[in-house]
């Protein structure tokens, strides 16, 4: 589904449920639900009578159709909604996630009389999938389910709408985020780039009590189906319990830290050079609107600030990107044509039929960028207000990477069109874009020439690093407000210093000026209203140089692993392809060990592919504290 807000599975990647295929079934609190009466009674029933194998496959058949029918049904409202925000389809979605809201409900009770029944193993997985399936619960209650889908739907559509500085009441005038983002990767006027920063964020306080209210409603429906809360649910989705991911998402962390201190302590030095040890403390944290971006996540933008060596070869592919004259257009059709070199299938003619590349300039679009199946059978489409440049580029192959995952398992049941888990279904799209090297770009006509010398090698790695090696920090924190948050360690009367102790203590950045509780900054970054669960993007950093290093040695790269490119590696297509056939189909282990060899997720290739600029930053950094 498109939206997290609703339904977990399938179509857009963004808002798909967390796949939980965790077995040990945790009763909740709540034992008079809908759900677990039903539950019960068809225990009380089982006593008699226990369900054949062939009744749980074919109930399993039954169920694929019949959320194949509602999760369409939805997922066009979502279409409708997400590229013309108006009252009414905000309405149609609303009523479309209340019906597969209790569709899904529905059958996750009937689900629970084929406890203890072993069937065949395709079967079982959907039924473990099927629990798992959304990553908004829903109540059993109907007039909560009610508020909950209108209330998920309003918060989508006022990120979506979200404006300030209006000159008329009409709203025509108004900056809105696209401004914001521009001024961001643009200005080094301190005060200018506060004033963008400041304005953005005066969408989001409104959102908070509808947020509270959010939170209360997800998690009794989480509760009805036998979590402890919403941030459970979400953390069941891993083939592992709840507690495991969690040791597991820290053990990765603690892999990457060092690197990202470095580079944090670098990235502070050269910003104080810009902009003064008054607005940059040596020893302190970056003011959050000087890095590039309007969320701080990813800082490629300040790479001006911190090029290494100045006089190499331009590495400037927006430039590059202007300089031939590239639209929208061929920038999709040029990202296309790395995924057809691998000898993947061409994308359908829908695609560029249906698709959205463009911000509209007559009605209000969700402008960040998602991929589509629409109707889980190859109905591929993104929506993105694509501009011209290298940071839209890499997020086009990233989109891209999303709808190849949909095409290569649209045939199979419902429940295993989803990533091995979410992780990989963001990293896809990631992992080719390493292959966009300076020499394929070149090819290409995008930039001018390409230089072996390791001066331009250092640029390179810094302008990547700014955007993997920085990421990681936010990518990780994001879940762990929201874990906090749904689970009640974090109070609504704290959400704000809660999320800014999280930013401060793990990405070592901070508010350039006083935040208090009137403000809503959580709902200022999209995953947050739009319910789409975070941990998936850090997973994402850390197996896309997996996935790459895998492809390259398939490829019979040799040589350091940032200098590979798997662009026209049939060889290397043909095992990506096997991956994402798969599907959610089996455990994630299995389809990892598919690509790469191993069952554990390792940040092993990730370290080895920023062997030079770790040494770079090592140089660069001695004398300095680092660390705030
Ligand atoms: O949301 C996205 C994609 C759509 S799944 C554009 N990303 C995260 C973000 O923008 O915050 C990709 C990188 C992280
Ligand atoms: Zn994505």
């Amino acid at each position: 589904m498109v939206r997290s807000s609703t339904l977990g599975i399938g179509l857009v990647a963004l808002s798909l449920a967390a796949p939980l295929y965790a077995c040990q079934a945790k009763s909740g609190p709540a034992a008079e639900t809908g759900a677990k009466a039903e539950g019960d009674a068809a225990k009380a029933e089982g006593a008699e009578a226990k369900p054949s194998a062939e009744e749980a496959k074919a109930y399993v058949a039954e169920v694929d159709a019949k959320l194949r029918e509602v999760w369409t049904a939805e997922s066009k409202a979502q279409w409708a909604h997400a590229t013309d925000i108006t009252d009414e389809h905000e309405k149609a979605v609303a009523e479309a996630s209340v019906a597969s809201m209790t569709y899904l409900n529905g059958a996750i009770a009937g689900a629970t009389k084929f406890a203890g029944v072993e069937a065949d193993a395709d079967t079982m997985r959907q039924l473990q999938l099927l629990r798992i399936a959304s990553s908004l619960p829903a109540p059993a209650d109907e007039q909560k389910r009610k508020e909950l889908a209108e209330v998920a739907t309003k918060l989508d559509s006022m990120y979506g709408t979200g404006k300030w500085d209006c000159e008329d009441e009409a709203k025509q005038d108004c900056k809105d985020m696209g401004d914001a983002v521009e001024v961001l990767a643009t200005s080094d006027d301190y005060d200018e780039l506060l004033r963008a920063w400041e304005g953005w964020r005066t969408i989001s306080p409104a959102m908070r009590p509808k947020y509270q209210r959010f939170v209360e409603l997800s998690n009794e429906g989480a509760r009805d189906i036998g979590f402890a809360d919403t941030g459970e649910l979400w953390r069941s989705g891993y083939d592992m319990s709840a507690a495991e991911f969690e040791a597991e998402m820290e053990r990765l962390w603690q892999q990457v830290k060092p690197l990202y201190t470095q580079l944090h302590c670098h990235v502070r030095a050269k910003l104080a050079e810009t902009y003064g040890a008054d607005k940059v403390p040596a020893d302190g944290m970056i003011p959050a609107h000087l890095l590039g971006n309007l969320w701080a996540q990813e800082w490629p933008n300040v790479y001006r600030h911190m090029e290494p060596h100045p006089g190499q070869p331009s590495i400037d592919v927006t430039e590059g990107l202007k300089k031939a004259k590239f639209d929208e257009l061929e920038m999709v059709k040029t990202a296309e044509g790395f995924f057809t070199s691998l000898g993947l299938d061409p994308l359908p003619e829908t695609f560029w039929e249906r698709s959205l590349f463009l911000q509209p300039p007559d009605r209000d679009v969700q402008c960040h960028a998602s991929a589509w199946d629409v109707d889980f059978n190859n109905d591929l489409r993104i929506k993105m207000c694509i501009k011209v440049g290298m940071e839209d580029f890499v997020t086009i192959h990233h989109e891209l990477g999303h709808n190849y995952y949909y095409h290569y398992y649209y045939d199979k049941p419902v429940l295993f069109q989803q990533g091995a888990h979410d992780g990989f279904h963001e990293g896809i799209g990631d992992t080719l874009a390493l292959s966009v090297t300076p020499k394929y770009l070149v090819d290409m006509g995008l930039l001018d020439e390409v230089s072996e010398d390791p001066k331009a090698v250092i640029n390179k790695q810094m302008a990547d690093g700014l955007e993997k090696i920085a990421f990681l920090p936010f990518g990780l924190l994001i879940d762990r407000w929201r874990w906090g948050v749904f689970s009640g360690e974090i109070e609504p009367a704290e959400y704000n210093a809660a999320w800014w102790k999280l930013r401060n203590e793990y990405q070592g950045v901070a508010a350039p000026v006083e935040r208090t509780e009137d403000h809503f900054d959580p709902g200022a970054k999209y995953h947050i209203p739009a319910n789409t669960p975070y941990s998936r993007y850090f997973l994402a950093r850390i197996l896309q140089f997996q996935f790459h290093k895998a492809l390259c040695a398939a490829a019979g790269h040799e040589g350091p692993l940032h200098t590979c490119s798997i662009y026209g590696s049939k060889e290397a297509g043909e095992k990506l392809q096997a991956m994402l056939a798969m599907g959610s189909s089996k455990p994630w282990p299995d389809a990892l060990e598919a690509v790469a060899g191993t069952r554990q997720m390792d940040a092993g290739a990730l370290l080895e592919y920023f062997e030079p600029l770790q040494s770079y930053l090592e140089e660069q950094n001695a004398g300095r504290t680092c660390g705030w």
